[in-house]
């Protein structure tokens, strides 16, 4: 048996992924505390936890984003490391920079490279600097309305106006033609600084039909860089991610070897450390690169579904100075994998819809993996977002993976609150779906439609 890597690590959030980080610790031998708040004492990750901490009231400005009750949680249970799982404070530099002070391991990149790849200018300028393509668009920052105007006029119409602090659409507006450059530039600054605080904005040329295609990728402190290919994530609703698969049914085997060896290259001269995703967006064969996640991923299953890699094993080995448990020759796809995210929301209208679980029986066989904290009895708290499960497939074949999931959805039963599950299972009996033929822009209209 292998030493274990730290002895102990608190995991600073909740849910699938904090049982998703769990499983990973214990199968490595190491002893795991779980946070929660007040509102989720009864929770999966609470229940199979070593040991569990109360950090706060159901808010999760109170408890999961409450720095100083996470620290000194980790303080009193005596943890050597911290994971922080996605969203909450996964991608706030100051938080990991206060991790390493106090003595704890942060599991995941440098404050630096978060700070870096959370301003989106100075992250498009590394790429560029790094060879990798990005969209067409300004030299950095933009100014004002009037810039913004000389340069699109030059570049041709639409552009896309956007927040250096965006994310998730916000900060964002189009124009079309000259004549909405103005207010489109005074509209997205604005909402920036609402949002964000800080209101220096880019422009770029829009695509209009893209696909959103990103690679994963794992980098360790002794050099070693590989990805872990790509995963189609195109579909998606207001922002919000409804199913993804890997590989993307867009892709040759050229194309995916030709920009993960550029992404690896790319991240090697960035020192980075740890799992990370390049977002590009994919239009006429041309990959442009967008943004950089600098945390575990949502998704992330996909990935390991089809290469066998347990990622979240590997941010953990690379946080203790392990080398990566894999080079790129040892890594081979097989087959494919598809994730529903299952939310307890309306599939209709996408309003919250927490409650009490009266029933559940989740899927099982061969090719299914169920992601989830929820059980018969759980109240899904109305606090926190309104994913509940996640259902990955694996099939030799993409019309095999379609063909386990329509089983697997149709054998999926929650009661007493109302779900995804009815949206996926039209999706996934869709022509275009069924043939690979969607774009970001498909669902939205496939919603629409309902
Ligand atoms: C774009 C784009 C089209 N052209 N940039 C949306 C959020 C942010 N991450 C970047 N986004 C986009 N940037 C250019 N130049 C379209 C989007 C976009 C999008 C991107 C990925 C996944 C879903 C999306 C939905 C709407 C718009």
């Amino acid at each position: 048996m292998e030493p274990s890597v730290f002895d102990k690590v608190l995991i600073a959030n909740r849910g699938e992924i904090a049982l998703r980080i769990h499983r990973a610790c214990k199968e490595m031998g190491i002893a795991t505390v779980a946070v929660h708040s007040t509102a989720d004492s009864d929770a999966m990750h609470v229940r199979l936890a070593d040991e569990s901490v109360c950090i706060g009231e159901a808010p999760a400005s109170e408890s999961y984003l409450n720095t100083a009750a996470i620290l000194t949680a980790a303080t009193i249970t005596n943890a050597d490391a911290i994971h922080p799982g996605y969203g909450l404070l996964s991608e706030n530099a100051d938080f990991s920079e206060m991790v390493s002070e106090h003595g704890f391991v942060f599991i995941g990149p440098s404050p630096d490279h978060i700070r870096m790849m959370g301003d989106k200018i100075t992250a498009k300028k590394t790429m560029v600097g790094l060879g990798v393509p990005v969209v067409p668009g300004s030299d950095g920052v933009v100014k004002d309305a009037a810039a913004a105007r000389r340069l699109s006029d030059q570049m041709g119409y639409p552009v896309l106006v956007k927040a250096s602090a965006g994310g998730g659409g916000r900060g964002m507006k189009i124009a079309e033609n000259a004549d909405e450059i103005g207010a489109a530039f005074a509209a997205a600054r604005s909402e920036a600084m609402a949002c964000f605080g800080n209101d220096e904005m880019y422009v770029e040329k829009y695509l209009d039909r893209p696909r959103h295609i990103e690679i994963q990728v794992l980098a360790d402190s002794h050099g070693a860089v590989v990805h872990l290919g790509d995963r189609d994530c195109s579909l998606q609703r207001r922002h919000q991610k409804v199913l993804e698969e890997a590989p993307s049914p867009a892709l040759n085997a050229d194309e995916r070897d030709r920009i993960g060896a550029q992404v690896v290259d790319a991240v090697g001269a960035l020192g980075y450390l740890g799992a990370g995703t390049l977002e590009f967006l994919y239009q006429n064969g041309a990959f442009y690169f967008i943004e950089m996640n600098t945390r575990l991923q949502v998704e992330h299953p996909v990935t390991e579904m089809i290469t066998g890699i347990d990622i979240v094993r590997e941010q953990i080995r690379i946080a203790a100075g392990a080398e990566l448990s894999c080079a790129q020759d040892d890594i081979v796809f097989t087959g494919h994998a598809i994730e529903c995210r299952i939310n307890a929301e309306s599939p209709v209208t996408f309003t919250p819809a927490p409650g009490r679980i009266s029933d559940y029986h989740p899927p099982g066989g061969l090719g299914v993996r169920v992601d989830s904290g929820i059980y018969a009895g759980y109240v899904v708290p109305p606090h926190y977002d309104s994913l509940i499960a996640k259902l990955i497939v694996h099939g030799k074949t993409r019309n095999e993976a379609i063909m386990r999931l329509r089983r697997a959805l149709h054998e999926y039963v929650i009661e007493g609150v109302e779900t995804t599950i009815p949206l996926h299972r039209r999706l996934c009996e869709n022509a275009d779906f069924i043939n690979g033929d969607y774009d970001i822009r498909w669902l939205e209209n496939f919603v629409g439609l309902e």
